[in-house]
């Protein structure tokens, strides 16, 4: 976890605290850290109102939420997979909002907005795919993963990492897909052969891309645009998209319910929806998310959702705090028990 004041975030970024204070903005933040000071320097900047920001996973994010639900100390949630930001709309703990910007939106964004029923809306997206270590996998003459079926094979045992869905919202994501691609049988004993192969369970969505590239790990499973991150770093990682199709993220925005700046929050929603807040995650951080923005342009190499197979994923099942539940305790039971 990172907590960071917005003074000391325009410091590091080398900009200057505006001159008159606006009010404060308390925003929890899911995306990856760099990505995170950006936005809370710019929107600082922009608006003169302080950021305190604090940044965690998705999982991490939601369990603070719900913990704070007597007396929320955030006002604003930016980032991260839209199923939890879905979970706090269901339990009532994320406030209805209906931006001038959601006019501008992709359709896909929209619909964690539907489906949130106003609670939340999304800001990007960005698709499962495996990262790899070139290097490492050419020294060991293991061939890059391309497909779903790959991964279980034995030539990948103690090369794969990936995170823990009871932290990661990414990992969340990767159970999910697999339900709809192979059904819930089939999938969980697709993540039992799956685990013969893994050397370690992470805490954080983006710590197994991280080690990739790091030469700590061969493969990874990951969000691809942070597979593109770490390409863009000069990391010899590669990364592809499964040839049997893959699910997707709806990372979103949701206010706070009860939170003490509700107004801010609002111009925080409305900011994160600009074409130009939309550009700071490639310009500033070099990260690669689809914008949700329709005048935000997809950053240049990055992986585009619009040329892969993608599952039709199921955003008001999977992000159901009772589907969530299930399926975590039944991992928890079958997976994250057995030896490795
Ligand atoms: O910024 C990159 C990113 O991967 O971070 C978010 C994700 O929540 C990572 O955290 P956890 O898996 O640990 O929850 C993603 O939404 C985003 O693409």
């Amino acid at each position: 976890m990172l907590v960071i004041g917005g003074l000391a975030a325009a410091m590091m970024a080398g900009v200057s605290a505006p001159a008159a204070a606006q009010g404060t903005l308390n925003l929890y933040c899911s995306v990856q850290v760099e990505w995170c000071q950006a936005v809370a320097t710019n929107f600082q900047r922009d608006t003169g109102i302080r950021v305190n920001m604090t940044q965690k996973g998705s999982g991490e994010t939601l369990a603070q939420i719900r913990a704070e639900a007597q007396n929320p100390k955030g006002d604003v949630w930016f980032g991260g997979t839209g199923d939890p930001h879905l979970i706090v709309a269901e339990e009532g703990l994320s406030e209805a909002y209906q931006s001038p910007r959601n006019k501008e939106l992709q359709d896909w964004a929209l619909k964690q907005y539907e489906a949130a029923k106003g609670r939340s809306v999304g800001v990007y997206s960005g698709a499962v795919g495996f990262g790899y270590n070139k290097e490492l996998l050419g020294k060991k003459k293991i061939a890059a993963p391309a497909c779903w079926a790959d991964l279980v094979k034995p030539e990948y045992k103690g090369e794969i990492q990936v995170a823990n869905p009871n932290s990661s919202g990414t990992a969340y994501v990767i159970i999910a897909t697999l339900v709809q691609l192979m059904g819930e049988e089939k999938a969980f004993d697709y993540l039992k052969s799956l685990n013969a192969n893994v050397n370690a369970y992470a805490r954080s969505g983006t710590g197994p891309i991280k080690a990739v590239a790091r030469g700590e790990t061969g493969v990874s499973l990951s969000f691809m645009q942070d597979a593109a991150t770490e390409v863009t770093a000069g990391f010899p990682v590669g990364y592809n998209a499964p040839c049997e199709g893959t699910g997707y993220e709806i990372g979103s925005v949701s206010i706070i319910k009860g939170g003490r700046n509700t107004d801010n929050a609002k111009k925080f929603v409305d900011w994160a929806l600009s074409p130009e807040a939309q550009k700071i995650g490639y310009e500033v951080a070099k990260q690669y998310h689809m914008p949700s923005n329709k005048s935000a342009p997809l950053p240049p190499g990055g992986p585009d959702l619009t040329k892969m197979k993608l599952v039709n994923y199921d955003f008001n099942k999977y992000g159901q705090a009772s589907e969530r539940k299930r399926l975590l305790e039944r991992w928890d039971r079958e997976i994250g028990s057995l030896p490795r």
